[in-house]
């Protein structure tokens, strides 16, 4: 019987032998590598800490004690060894295990993950909890050095070291976040790895001390301890109110569970520093861990991906600023640590001295991009919907404030799949369009993306572009870039029995069930607006007017998104009496992970379901829906009058 045969609960795992849990973690990781090469997922960072979980799951009480993993997509150890094993191949699929830890998934999920730069925070409020309630559990942060480039990793480590509370935080550092890791943080660690005085400093004590016993043998480590320390971050962690253990090799299971045995009953914050090797045990993770960070599904024995790869929006970004920026220095990109997600890297290759990974660091690119734009520059920050919604408040008071002529490119807008609620893009058009100043965007097509980009950096003033995670339509894309009069729409059909009212991903698929819909003979006129911000007035209005039966189909949240913006301007105009509108796109929930196309047709989001909400549209009249907008329009005008 195998190992993972053997674990039915995890206090199975104190049972097995010392010396066996090396093959654990061989099983371990042989599983993960042939479930992830079929499903995609995070390959690299998961390989990287089998033994550092098989450790704090030997040494700490898991049905009691909290883990709570920074981003959490190091977690497959973790699900694998408590109850989920028999699961796993099911992971990142629709209705199966999710990639991330979820506390409703299992109860030894102690805090739902996705975002990174959280677990400090999240851990030292479970320790506050604990002891107000005056319980007894220990609580460990498991963050990565990534993750320490961001700002709530720092402010939640000042305000623990100030507080003084039990906690322990594992920095767990593999010199990678997807990329090499940005900053001069990390750097005396590298210099301390590599620096010959230092490691001759340690030989000559190692020396002496052998030749005067074991008193001077102690003394010798302490002297080390403390030159370590001093060297390292360990002094910044000591200055932070913080006791520093390590370096500690990050593969030696019997070296970790001595480590943690010995410190986890010291009274206030530690941190252990855990090296370890990204993509450990499997070749291809280890010599390319940034492609192997968040991989699609490949084969065991190339390390190459499986299936095709067509050309996808963010690869016509890429390209179209590459181009943009021929004719313009003063177009600048900044990423937050993702530079190959975001399509960035061959333009850092083109363009070294204008590009900038700023880290885990989303507020501040924004703010810095501010800055950029301020003395003149064309700053593009692109920044996955999702992540970007951590500088809100950064795009609201350091750029739409002042107007300044920063680009906002949204890549993964709308439903991203597989990575699920924590990473769909779902309120890109929610959190941007009631800002005043900014101008929000949409594609169609690849085409149009390229238009967009150029709009947005011809525009002066704050722009944003959204566009989603997947491949193009695959339309001719124009050598000659033209840019798109602000506002404007266009009109794909003409028609008269409903207007169908779609944005970005959502056009083609409104074309279509308008070409279905005619052969049914009803007539569907179809309006691509563009923009979810200004709204064409102009032309919209007096075709709501003609047509008065009217459908908004966007992929976002459809509470206060582009549905909602049409609502609002047809009640500004005293229009919405006997107008019937419906509005599609993502309900008022958190969407659970799986395949992006799975998700669009569960919410209708396809042609056939938007030719259903036109048969329903018609076969229900008028009568319900008006008297429910006569309310909400009277309410909107009197909020609009205020
Ligand atoms: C706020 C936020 N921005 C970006 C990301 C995308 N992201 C996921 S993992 C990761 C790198 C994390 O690096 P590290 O903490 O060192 O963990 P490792 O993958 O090296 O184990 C990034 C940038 C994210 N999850 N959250």
């Amino acid at each position: 019987m195998s190992f993972l045969e053997q674990l039915n609960n995890p206090d199975d795992l104190k049972k097995i032998d010392l010396n066996q849990l090396g093959n654990l973690a061989q099983e371990i990781r042989q599983k993960i590598i042939s479930v992830i090469s079929k499903t995609g997922g995070h390959l690299a960072s998961n390989l990287g800490v089998v033994e550092l979980t098989i450790a704090l799951h030997r040494v700490f009480d898991i049905g009691k004690d909290k883990i709570v993993w920074d981003v959490g997509h190091q977690c497959y150890a973790h699900k694998i060894l408590t109850g989920r094993c028999n699961d796993f191949d099911t992971i990142r699929q629709f209705g199966g295990l999710c990639g991330f830890p979820k506390t409703t998934e299992s109860p030894y999920d102690s805090f739902g993950t996705g975002h990174a730069c959280t677990a400090i925070s999240a851990a030292l409020g479970m320790t506050i909890a604990r002891d107000l309630s005056g319980k007894s559990y220990k609580v460990i942060a498991v963050v990565g050095d990534g993750a320490l480039t961001g700002g709530m990793s720092f402010e939640a480590l000042n305000h623990a070291g100030h507080l003084r509370k039990n906690l322990i935080v594992i920095f767990n550092d593999n010199e990678m976040s997807i990329s090499p890791t940005v900053g001069g943080f990390l750097q005396p660690i590298d210099r301390l790895r590599t620096s010959q005085r230092y490691n001759r400093f340690r030989k000559e004590i190692a020396d002496m001390a052998s030749r005067f016993g074991s008193l001077a043998t102690q003394l010798a480590k302490k002297i080390d301890d403390s030159a370590k320390t001093f060297l390292t971050n360990g002094m910044l962690f000591e200055a932070l109110g913080f006791r520093y253990f390590g370096p500690v090799e990050g593969h030696d299971i019997p070296g970790l569970i001595d480590t943690f045995e010995r410190v986890k009953n010291i009274q206030g914050p530690i941190i252990i520093h855990i090296v370890t090797k990204k993509g450990k045990g499997y070749k291809y993770a280890e010599d390319d861990s940034a492609k192997f960070h968040s991989a699609s599904s490949f084969d065991v024995s190339t390390g190459q991906s499986s299936g095709i790869k067509k050309l996808s929006y963010t690869d016509v970004f890429s390209s179209t600023l590459i181009k943009l920026a021929e004719s313009d220095d003063r177009i600048v990109t900044i990423t937050a640590a993702m530079p190959d997600g975001t399509g960035l890297t061959r333009f850092m290759k083109k363009y070294p001295e204008r590009s900038f990974d700023v880290g885990i660091a989303e507020q501040h690119a924004v703010t810095m991009a501010a800055g950029l734009a301020m003395q003149g520059m064309k700053p593009v920050v692109t920044i996955y919907s999702t992540f970007l919604q951590r500088a809100y408040d950064q795009i609201i008071h350091d750029v739409c404030l002042q107007n300044l002529h920063v680009t906002l490119a949204l890549d993964r807008s709308g439903l991203v799949g597989a990575d699920g609620p924590t990473h769909h893009g779902a309120f890109s058009f929610a959190y941007l369009r009631h800002i005043p100043n900014i101008t929000v965007m949409t594609p169609k097509d690849e085409s149009e993306l390229q238009s967009m980009i150029k709009t947005a950096l011809d525009h002066h003033g704050p722009a944003a572009v959204c566009y989603p995670r997947s491949s193009g339509i695959g339309v001719h894309i124009p050598e000659n870039i033209e840019s798109i009069p602000i506002g404007a729409s266009e009109t794909l059909r003409t028609g008269h029995d409903v207007l169908l009212l779609p944005v970005g991903s959502m056009v083609y698929p409104s074309l279509k069930a308008a070409e279905a819909l005619e052969k049914d003979g009803i007539s569907a006129a179809v309006v691509n607006a563009r923009f979810v911000k200004p709204i064409d007035k102009e032309s919209l209005i007096p075709l709501i007017r003609q047509i008065k039966k009217v459908i908004t189909i966007e992929e976002n949240s459809v509470r206060c998104g582009f549905g909602s913006a049409i609502l609002e301007m047809l009640a500004q105009e005293n229009e919405i009496y006997d107008i019937n509108m419906d509005f599609m796109g993502i309900p008022d929930q958190f969407v659970e992970h799986g395949e992006r196309d799975i998700l669009l047709q569960m919410f209708g989001l396809t042609p056939e379901g938007i030719a259903q909400s036109v048969y329903k549209m018609l076969r229900d009249g008028n009568s319900k829906k008006i008297s429910t907008f006569r309310r909400i329009a009277s309410r909107a005008r009197r909020g609009f009058q205020s």
